[in-house]
């Protein structure tokens, strides 16, 4: 009769003497992956670009619904600054970016920040 081998072994075969070679492992290290540092980013108020540019910015870069949009221009407008979003740092720097030019572009002061959440 013929038998054919269709696997290979699915563990290695220890060496002689089992595999313990007397090494001894004095410290193990936890690898332990920290959780992304969280952002918020931050719009600030200023005296000359349009509430309706505002409005666009928070719809079109932070995804909020027209009224929501509006909500937190009015408490920009009012109290000097208000969180549009929450992310990872480099999507916050991303998220600043994207605002600053779009700013610029259209000849606007407006000025966004992203600062880390304690
Ligand atoms: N204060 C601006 C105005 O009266 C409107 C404004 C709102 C500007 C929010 C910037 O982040 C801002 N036209």
């Amino acid at each position: 009769m013929i038998f054919m081998v269709t696997k290979t072994p699915r563990t290695r075969p220890l060496p002689p003497g089992g595999g313990d070679s007397g090494a001894a492992v004095l410290e193990r290290q936890a690898q332990r992956t920290q959780p992304p540092s969280m952002h918020h980013v931050v719009l600030l108020n200023d005296d000359f670009t349009p509430m309706e540019f505002v409005v666009l910015v928070l719809q079109e870069f932070f995804n909020k619904d027209r009224e929501s949009a509006t909500q937190i221009m009015l408490k920009i407008h009012l109290e000097g600054r208000g969180v549009c979003g929450v992310f990872p740092r480099d999507i916050a720097a991303t998220k600043v970016d994207q605002v600053l030019g779009a700013a610029r572009q259209a000849g606007h002061p407006l000025q966004c920040v992203h600062e880390p959440i304690e």
